[in-house]
């Protein structure tokens, strides 16, 4: 099909993110996972530097620690992932609620994570990797297996390729990225792409225009109308694509005119490292979901293998909490399909989430004063029944013109989220 007509203000050619049916499991799906593996993940967050000290940093460790681009070449050519398991880290989605996976099929540093014809840094031909494997095609055959969705990071800057910086060459460079996006395209079919670097500081005036994400959006639409795009396909921060992408934060409320998803970390890097022991704890992560569920967000949270493929044990033991917490007693029904509830102010005491005529207040911090909960109203309503998910206890509903009081016997009942199901009927 011919791509939709491009140029400024041509944005709203295509469907409204709101509701077009590109968008529709994404809406629904809210939780996925995030993958950043390059060829960085070989130095598993260290380098040490021809004096013998140690430098660290993680994806970003060729840049910020200077690695030689020779030097870089040379570690990227051990590279030899050999672990990787698609079927182990599918699985581990799957069990923790994620619906969709995104992993990095090429970084800032310009490594392709599949055997690329376009250019020789990838891990087909520049590492010690088994050549006839494709971790992308064991990746998409492993989630379609148990019907998770597949998507591709893709970073517009590109520390490798020598066009890029150069403002006379950067059009050969655009052209070989549109050759690499069309493989993986039709090669993976993938249901994201999830765009960054757009906003690349390699000169003082960033190459990546307005106009090219324009046209990168449109060629994209171009070759499969059903891919999720992210709004950095642009200059950040102008809305763009399908998606908003607040990254390691969640914003406090819904965001207006925006489709959005928080990303990030488990601990506190996107790559593998061997000294970032900083994890967030399974209840703050599982309030995380809620919190972003209830303001009508998704979650994209990261893991980072290492250098021979394999998901920290750290990241999968929580996960693997986050999906207990989910499938116990339907308490993803506060999150899969839900949204910001519209009928009621976010209480202080944690967070609600809407769908249909169901309301689910997740309860984080029991107030001080004792077992009563109160829910501002934004619209008037009528609350028909109200139970907590997983107990037997009774909650005592008193309603007022302009709030309701929860009283649940006994209190807290969950360490994570007692989760208050009220079904409601909205009046007119
Ligand atoms: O520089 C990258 C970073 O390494 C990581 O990939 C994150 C994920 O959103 N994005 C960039 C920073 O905005």
């Amino acid at each position: 099909a011919a791509p939709p007509p491009t140029g400024p203000g041509t944005d709203y050619a295509y469907d409204d993110p709101f509701t077009a049916d590109r968008t529709r499991w994404w809406r629904e799906d809210r939780f996925g996972q995030f993958i950043h593996f390059g060829a960085y993940s070989q130095l598993q967050g260290k380098y040490q530097r021809p004096d013998g000290t140690v430098c660290q940093d993680a994806e970003w460790i060729q840049r910020n620690c200077q690695i030689p681009r020779a030097e870089y070449e040379q570690i990227a050519a051990k590279f030899n992932p050999a672990g990787f398991d698609a079927n182990a880290i599918a699985q581990t989605a799957k069990d923790a609620g994620q619906k969709y996976v995104v992993i990095t099929s090429k970084h800032h540093e310009g490594y392709a994570m599949w055997p690329t014809k376009v250019n020789k840094f990838n891990l087909r031909d520049h590492s010690s990797f088994d050549k006839n494997r494709d971790i992308l095609a064991e990746l998409k055959r492993a989630t379609a297996a148990r019907d998770v969705k597949l998507g591709f990071y893709y970073s517009i800057w590109d520390w490798h390729d020598p066009d890029f910086p150069d403002p006379a060459t950067f059009p050969k460079y655009k052209e070989r990225m549109y050759a690499q996006l069309k493989e993986l395209v039709d090669n993976y079919h993938p249901a994201v792409l999830w765009f960054d670097g757009e906003w690349s500081a390699d000169r003082p005036n960033n190459p990546w225009t307005e106009k090219d994400g324009e046209e990168l959006e449109a060629y994209v639409r171009g070759l499969d109308p059903s891919i999720v795009v992210n709004n950095r396909v642009g200059k950040r921060r102008v809305v763009d694509g399908d998606t908003g992408t607040p990254e390691q934060e969640i914003p406090d409320k819904p965001v207006d005119g925006q489709l959005w998803e928080s990303c990030m970390t488990l601990n506190g890097s996107w790559g593998y490292t061997d000294w970032d022991h900083n994890w967030k704890s399974p209840a703050d992560l599982t309030r995380k979901l809620l919190s972003i569920a209830g303001r009508s967000g998704n979650f994209l949270l990261n893991v980072g293998p290492d250098r021979n493929g394999r998901v920290p044990q750290e990241s999968v033991d929580r996960l693997k909490q986050m999906g207990q917490w989910l499938r116990t007693a339907k308490q993803s029904s506060a999150v899969y399909g839900a949204s910001a509830p519209g009928l009621v102010a976010e209480p202080g005491w944690g967070v609600v989430s809407r769908r249909g005529d169901k309301l689910y207040a997740s309860v984080f911090d029991w107030p001080a004063s004792g077992g009563s909960l109160t829910l501002d109203a934004l619209a008037p309503f009528r609350v028909r029944d109200a139970r907590v998910l997983g107990s037997g206890q009774r909650v005592k509903v008193e309603q007022s013109s302009g709030s309701v009081k929860l009283t649940p016997s006994g209190g807290r009942t969950n360490d994570i989220a007692t989760v208050i199901e009220l079904s409601v009927d909205p009046l007119p």
